[in-house]
């Protein structure tokens, strides 16, 4: 079944001049990009779109970094498209993230670990709605 998850290239990937690898992996997977834009999130976005961690220890340290300088944020459409983005991204913490995965690949810090993608459906379309409009999506 395809479904759409909503990926980020995060201010560190961006700097690292990864975003044309990162993308370029999905379309290699056979992902389709269907909605694209780069921008700077401002902290409202930020508590959003990590609701689920605002009241944690690491959440000053999160904000400061995602809403720290310009990301890419895309939709990428596909057959169990979310399953298949975490695994191509690899865990949270890049340590333990496989050679082979994006942030095996490229990162080494918990925090600064160049990509984010959706962790299920409904996750999926609510962060989609935090940073495109439908008349946004091809
Ligand atoms: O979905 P994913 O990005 O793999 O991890 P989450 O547990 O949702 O955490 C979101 C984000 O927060 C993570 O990518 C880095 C940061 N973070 C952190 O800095 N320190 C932690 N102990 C946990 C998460
Ligand atoms: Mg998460």
């Amino acid at each position: 079944m395809d479904q759409k998850s909503l990926v980020l290239v995060k201010p560190d990937g961006v700097r690292k001049h990864l975003i044309g690898e990162i993308i370029a992996r999905f379309e290699r997977r056979g992902l389709k990009i269907c909605a694209l834009k780069m921008l700077v999130m401002t902290k409202d976005q930020a508590k959003y779109h990590y609701a689920e961690h605002v009241d944690k220890p690491f959440f000053p340290e999160l904000e400061a970094f995602i809403t720290g300088g310009p990301l890419v944020a895309m939709i990428v459409e596909g057959p169990n498209a979310i399953k298949a983005i975490r695994t191509m991204m690899g865990v949270t913490d890049p340590i333990e993230s496989t050679p082979g995965s994006i942030r095996g690949d490229f990162a080494l810090d918990k925090g600064e670990n160049v990509i984010h993608g959706s962790d299920s459906p409904e996750a999926a379309e609510r962060e989609i709605k935090n940073f495109f409009k439908p008349e946004e999506i091809y």
